[in-house]
């Protein structure tokens, strides 16, 4: 019977870096059913955060990034020895679990990721996450937009009102009535990212009987992240 299984010979490119992209299935739903916050749910997002230190432990990629309910993870050395079937299920159901394990509440439905393998270039990866970036900053302004207009009008009224807008007259109309989405938390417009740093530790050194300085890298989950550069993807290990 084994010959049925046809798809389990399927891997990723061989030496291929890539990026798998991890979205929450039907959280439109689930933000319902919780009673999340709009536009943002500082605590949808710090279980977020704990979900993507989770997948940096389990699965070594060398970059995780987050906004709303997706998450990217950039790998260098591919899990699984690039077996897709083992990656696409194993990683969303894995976060799927460290998803309801953080949350901590009863669910109406069991949470559920979908799961995506890109194979990229180095110089594709910059390009990615940009993009992903870009959509984030679109995010955080359309969702501020809505709950603006929602506070004012019918939510009918308001879901028309921003059909016919573009980015800068959101931007504008935001403006005009007192809030500066600039001046926004910087994880609602650059997303969350979980990734090595290097902390400076200073340590005693007996035998040489002075101070000796040495770096230790630690996991960070950042929520001041930059705005991406392609700097900041050659500085990743
Ligand atoms: N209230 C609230 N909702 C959020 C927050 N973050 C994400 N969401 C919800 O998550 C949804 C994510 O969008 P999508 O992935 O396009 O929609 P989806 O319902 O998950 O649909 P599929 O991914 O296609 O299954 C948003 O539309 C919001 O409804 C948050 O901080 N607060
Ligand atoms: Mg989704």
């Amino acid at each position: 019977m084994k010959e049925f299984e046809v798809y389990s010979s399927l891997r990723v490119p061989k030496n291929s870096k890539i990026i798998m992209r991890l979205d929450g299935r039907s959280f439109h739903s689930l933000a319902r059913d919780l009673k999340l916050v709009k536009p943002y749910d500082e605590n949808f997002y710090k279980v977020i955060s704990e979900v993507c230190k989770d997948l940096f432990e389990e699965f070594s990629p060398i970059f995780v990034y987050t906004f709303s309910d997706e998450i990217s993870l950039l790998f260098d050395k591919v899990p699984f020895d690039g077996r897709v079937e083992k990656l696409n299920s194993v990683v969303a159901s894995f976060t799927a679990s460290s998803f309801v394990m953080h949350y901590g509440v009863q669910f109406k439905k069991p949470p559920a990721f979908d799961s995506r393998i890109i194979p990229v270039t180095d110089g594709d990866i910059y390009n990615y996450f940009k993009w992903r970036q870009d959509e984030c900053w679109r995010n955080c302004v359309n969702s501020h937009g809505i709950s603006y207009l929602k506070s004012r009008y019918s939510n009918s009224e308001a879901n028309d009102k921003i059909k016919g807008m573009n980015l800068s007259d959101v931007q504008e109309l935001l403006f005009e009535n007192g809030i500066n989405i600039n001046h926004v938390e910087t994880y609602k417009k650059r997303g969350i990212g979980i990734y090595r740093k290097n902390k400076k530790v200073v340590g005693f050194n007996k035998k040489e009987n002075k101070n000796q300085t040495s770096y230790r890298s630690y996991v960070c989950a950042d929520w001041e992240i930059p705005i991406f550069s392609e700097e900041f993807f050659n500085q990743l290990r």
